[in-house]
């Protein structure tokens, strides 16, 4: 083992800049051993790509003849040389190395192809997701991921919004009693949280005026398809002194702000993923719940009314319709019943039927959800209690509608369903690293 730093460039560093320099030392993971007799060409990968390293027998001393031999598939190396023009390598560069060090080898067989030549089923692949993750279109999801999470953050940030953090571990529901996971906390019930809503709202009291969390929501839904998880990430925000039509105006702009950074940011990525990106036009359609199933209605045998809740079916109708008059996968369902929202969201006063809360939807399915709250503290216990919850279990909550809360509104945004959007990926499985769902709990 050579005491050379094991890592000095990136493999796609290995330009032109490269070349002025005496030594390189690249680490990754060897892709590809072609061995042709009198020379030998290793390719090694790590995250940034891939670089040549080549190996002419007679010009090379006993130690790394031997260390070549031990190269295999996926075995971790540390190789130091010097760079030269090759044009057949892959950046148009290669390495000639003066000292190989192997790590840490690979067994073999490897439980799955890393080439990407061969495909694998999710199960598989989620299975061994240490080594999915090295394909480079497995890779490219999470680097998208990674810059659609800090657009979010920069986005938000930069509209003065405050980063919270708020608890996972609650004692009550807030999106219905049915979709919790319990879990004993000491010597009491208590649950994983589905939302940070209550939490985000006691800070409009505190105020904090505009806030924003990315974090974990548990949902125990039975519900086992392509666009569930038990275990999802929810960009949230809450904003003081504003109406829902605020918050929507908010919540595009970050979308198409979301689009346009990773356009920008991530070519590479969204090139491997064969991903050409629309950046939605703003303003976004505006469509009335019951322009919704006026659609639906008209246009398929599904007969619906005020109140009913838009299956996957109607969401797919509407979808259609909109995008063939608007061209834009992106829309509102605006103004609907207050009966099928939760007891937060506000109602017209002088429509006390139609609440103040909207969905973004995508083509494909619902994204968010959002609305103005409720800031009046009489009026949020009797929602409470007439959605058929205890308003006992709410106090910690209620406790903060007492002493001056502000008006206030906001949504949430799965981000895993963002990222599949964008990506037009099938299964929102494919955008989590280790998914939960109906069936997977490990790894
Ligand atoms: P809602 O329950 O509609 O609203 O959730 C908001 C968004 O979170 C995502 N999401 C999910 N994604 C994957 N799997 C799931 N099981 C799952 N559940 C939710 C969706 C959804 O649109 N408190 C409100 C938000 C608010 O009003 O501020 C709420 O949680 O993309």
């Amino acid at each position: 083992m050579s005491l050379a730093k094991l890592r000095t460039h990136y493999t796609k560093q290995i330009n032109p800049d490269a070349i002025g320099e005496d030594k390189v030392t690249i680490a990754g993971w060897v892709h590809e051993v072609r061995d042709l007799g009198g020379i030998c060409f290793v390719v090694v990968r790590d995250r940034e790509g891939r670089a040549q390293v080549t190996l002419v027998k007679k010009n090379i001393d006993r130690e790394l003849s031997n260390s070549a031999r031990k190269l295999v598939r996926e075995s971790v190396v540390s190789i130091t040389g010097s760079v030269k023009p090759e044009s057949k390598a892959p950046n148009g560069y290669e390495i000639i190395p003066d000292v190989i060090d192997v790590l840490n080898e690979a067994g073999s067989p490897l439980p799955m192809d890393t080439t990407g030549k061969v495909d694998a089923e999710l199960d598989t692949r989620l299975d061994s997701r240490f080594i999915d993750l090295r394909r480079p279109g497995t890779l490219a999801v999470f680097k998208i991921r990674h810059e659609v999470q800090k657009a979010v953050r920069d986005f938000l940030t930069d509209n003065g919004f405050i980063e919270s953090s708020t608890p996972k571990v609650v004692a009550t529901a807030t999106e219905g009693g049915t979709s919790l996971f319990p879990i004993t906390y000491f010597d009491r019930e208590a649950f994983l949280n589905q939302s940070p809503q209550l939490f985000k709202q006691i800070l409009m009291a505190g105020g904090l005026d505009r806030v924003f969390e990315i974090g974990p929501i548990f949902r125990a839904e039975e519900h086992d398809t392509r666009r569930h998880l038990n275990e999802a990430t929810s960009i949230d925000i809450e904003a003081s002194f504003t109406d829902h039509f605020d918050v929507m105006e908010i919540l595009e702009n970050m979308v198409v702000f979301v689009y346009s950074q990773v356009k920008e940011n991530a070519t590479q990525m969204l090139d491997d993923l064969g991903v050409e990106l629309t950046v939605p036009k703003t303003p976004l359609l505006r469509l009335k719940y019951q322009e919704a199933i006026d659609i639906v209605n008209s246009s398929s045998d599904e007969k619906l009314k005020w109140g009913d809740d838009l299956g996957t079916v109607s969401e797919h109708i509407i979808g259609e319709h909109v995008f063939n008059e608007t061209g834009e996968s992106h829309y509102f369902i605006i103004d609907w019943p207050s009966e099928i929202k939760p007891f937060y969201a506000m109602s017209y006063e002088d429509r006390p039927e139609i609440s103040k809360s909207f969905d973004m939807m995508h083509r494909t399915m619902e994204l968010s959800s959002g609305a103005q709250r409720v800031h009046d503290h009489d009026t949020l216990k009797d929602r409470i209690e007439s959605k058929g919850l205890d308003s006992d279990g709410f106090d910690f909550y209620l406790r903060a509608f007492k002493y001056g809360m502000p008006p206030h509104s906001g949504w949430g945004i799965g981000c895993e369903r963002l990222v599949m959007t964008m990506l037009g990926t099938d299964n929102i499985r494919d955008v989590v690293l280790f998914p939960r769902d109906r069936k997977r709990l490990s790894p």
